[in-house]
This record gives C-alpha cells, sequence and structure tokens, in this order.
C-alpha cells in the first residue's frame, strides 16, 4: 500500500461496502444470465420469494398424486394402471427434488410440510377439483400437465440453479405424462359413444381450472415483476396462459372435443386466440382452501405425515446409530 493510499475503511463502513460488492456480484450473475448457486450470497427476499415458489411447487406434486391416485385400484385394465402408477410414481419423485433444492436454501423439509397442512403455504389450485371418471386421468394428463410443461420449460432457465435443474428432468417426465393422457384420450374417442361423452365432461370441468394454473392476471399478481426481475420466473403469468390456450385449440380439435369457452376464436391478425373471462372469485375460494376437495386433500396429507412419523423416526435412528460407528 503507498503511504498516500487513504486507510482502509474498518467496521460497519467497511461491512457497508462488502455488502454492496456482494449485491454487486449477484446482479452481475444474474445480467450475465450465470446461474445464482447456493453458497452464493443472496438478497433475503430473493431466497424467501424461492423457497415459497419452490415449496408450492414440490407441496403441487405431492398433493397432485391424490387425484389420479384414486383410480389406481379402478384402472380398466393392467396396462393402465402400470401407466398411471408409474405417473403417480414420478410425482412422488418430482415432489423430492423439489423440496431438495428447497434445502438448499435452508429450508427444512418437515417444516415445510408442516407449513402445508396448517395452511401457511399453498399448493396448486387445481388439485382441489375431484377425478369423477377414468376420462378424468387423461384429461389430467393432457391439460394438466400440459399447462405445468407450459409454465416449467421456462423454469428450467430460472436463475435458481438447483432449481433451474431439477426441472430439466421434472419436465421431461411431465412430457411423458401429457403424451400419455393425450394417447389414453385419443383411444377413447375412437370408442363408444358412452366413453366420447366422458372425455367431454371431463374436458368441460378441467378447461378453466387449468387455465387458472398460471395464477391471477399480471394486473393483480404480487410476485410477477420482482421474480421477473431477478430471473426466477422468465415470462408472466398471461404470456404463459395465452401461450398455453394457443398450443391447446389445435389438440383439442384433433381429439374432437369442444373447449366450453363460446368466446374462445382465432385473432387473425395477431394469429393467437381471444378466450372468455376467468372466474377469479372461484380462484380466490380454491385458493383461501374452499375447492370442492380442499380439505380432503390436507386430511389425507396430515394423515399421511401422523401415520408414518414412526417410519421417519426408525430411519433417523438408524442412521444416527451408523453414523456414530467408526468407520471401516
Ligand atoms: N394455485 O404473485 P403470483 C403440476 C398464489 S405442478 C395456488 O402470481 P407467483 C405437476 C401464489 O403462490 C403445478 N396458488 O405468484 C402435476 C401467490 O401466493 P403466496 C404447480 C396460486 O409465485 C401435474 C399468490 O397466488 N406448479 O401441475 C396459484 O409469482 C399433474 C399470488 O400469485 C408450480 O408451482 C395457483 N394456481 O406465480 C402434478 C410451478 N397461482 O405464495 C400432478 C411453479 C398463484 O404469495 C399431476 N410456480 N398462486 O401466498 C410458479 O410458476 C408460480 O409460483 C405461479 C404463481 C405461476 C404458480
Amino acid at each position: 500500500m503507498s503511504i498516500d493510499s487513504p486507510p482502509a475503511p474498518a467496521g460497519p463502513a467497511a461491512d457497508g461496502l462488502a455488502a454492496q460488492a456482494l449485491q454487486r456480484q449477484f446482479e452481475e450473475t444474474l445480467a450475465a444470465d450465470h446461474r445464482i448457486e447456493p453458497r452464493d450470497w443472496m438478497p433475503d427476499g430473493y431466497r424467501k420469494t424461492l423457497v415459497r415458489q419452490i415449496a408450492q411447487h414440490a407441496h403441487s406434486e405431492i398433493i397432485g398424486m391424490q387425484p389420479e391416485g384414486d383410480w389406481l385400484l379402478s384402472a380398466p385394465s393392467l396396462r393402465r394402471k402400470a401407466i398411471l402408477l408409474a405417473k403417480v410414481q414420478d410425482e412422488a419423485g418430482h415432489g423430492l427434488y423439489l423440496y431438495s433444492a428447497a434445502e438448499t436454501l435452508g429450508a427444512d423439509r418437515a417444516d415445510l410440510t408442516d407449513k402445508l397442512i396448517e395452511g401457511r403455504q399453498k399448493y396448486s389450485s387445481i388439485f382441489s377439483y375431484p377425478t369423477r371418471s377414468y376420462a378424468d386421468v387423461g384429461v389430467i394428463g393432457w391439460l394438466v400437465d400440459g399447462a405445468a410443461i407450459c409454465n416449467q420449460v421456462p423454469l428450467c432457465r430460472s436463475s435458481y440453479g438447483p432449481y433451474a435443474r431439477a426441472m430439466i428432468r421434472i419436465c421431461k417426465e411431465e412430457s411423458f405424462h401429457q403424451r400419455q393422457g393425450y394417447e389414453l384420450l385419443l383411444t377413447m374417442m375412437r370408442g363408444t359413444p358412452e366413453q366420447q361423452a366422458m372425455v367431454q365432461d371431463a374436458v368441460d370441468r378441467w378447461w378453466w381450472p387449468s387455465l387458472m394454473m398460471f395464477g391471477p392476471p399480471d394486473a393483480d399478481s404480487p410476485n410477477s415483476a420482482q421474480s421477473m426481475a431477478w430471473g426466477i420466473k422468465r415470462h408472466s403469468n398471461d404470456e404463459l396462459r395465452q401461450r398455453y390456450v394457443d398450443m391447446t385449440v389445435p389438440q383439442a380439435e384433433f381429439l374432437g372435443v369442444t373447449l366450453p369457452d363460446p368466446e374462445l376464436s382465432l385473432d387473425p391478425a395477431t394469429g393467437r386466440h381471444r378466450f372468455g373471462a376467468i372466474d377469479w372469485d372461484e380462484f380466490r375460494r380454491v385458493l383461501a382452501g374452499g375447492g370442492p376437495r380442499s380439505a380432503e386433500r390436507i386430511a389425507r396429507r396430515r394423515a399421511a405425515r401422523d401415520d408414518n412419523a414412526w417410519v421417519v423416526e426408525a430411519a433417523t435412528a438408524y442412521a444416527d446409530k451408523h453414523a456414530s460407528e467408526p468407520r471401516s
């Protein structure tokens, strides 16, 4: 150091400079479209937003096992049962990758589950609706996994490394899920008039809730702007909803079903579809725990946690015992 250099700041001034440097490094990483990793400094708000979104996403995968799981014992053939079993198991896996991603941010998985059960964290509105026939299994694959893919492919480029990497594998599996749903529906649409009617009835019930999966309209979305500035989300809720409608309309035509929206029409000027008003009161009711199956979904999750607590205790005791043994 030259004798003319100003003295290095110490105490709170030094802390302030260090904090600015960390903030600058965080912003430069985002600007360069590099990933933030668990070891990196990040603002508290960024960490909180990620834990909120990833936890909600993980809860959705785990609660999302229930509507289709209800049909495992009534699948119409061994082949359909094997496919459904594989899909529901995949959803459990997705939940586990996502809880692991949340743990890299310092969250505790058991605590996140408690928050879900106590109503302090959410799961996707879509899973508060019942599955009334086997056609619902196909429609969940086609519409619900279709919406999930539309929403989640951009999350493979999310700014937080562990979340983005988890999404790559999840999206590959969701593509398989969507195709199995569409294939089931194509088969049913080649079947009897009763089977065709079952498919149309399921489409009528799931179409509007699938549009709600993308979240409130941009003007009413408190988190979107900041999440997009941080590169957690890459597109707004309305952009992705529009993309989903444009993608799904031709698939519905090919399948031979009618989407239950008299206002649905192609705008020739933009090449995009106009669609009717979404019932946001229904969405808010579902989020507040008033969906047709909301209480049942959480009651089952609570029972699973409580009934299986002994497994966690036994596995923890086993791991502790082996951790204290000398390594050979
Ligand atoms: N349901 O400010 P925004 C799947 C909440 S996985 C419930 O716009 P954000 C796979 C939101 O959390 C489906 N809550 O929020 C599968 C916030 O509340 P909070 C799950 C919703 O985060 C298929 C408040 O409203 N996918 O389907 C919903 O910027 C088949 C204000 O909203 C994901 O989680 C909703 N639909 O954007 C499994 C994807 N929408 O937390 C089984 C990742 C909004 O402040 C079978 N998540 N809220 O109390 C995301 O992309 C985003 O979190 C959004 C919401 C787009 C869902």
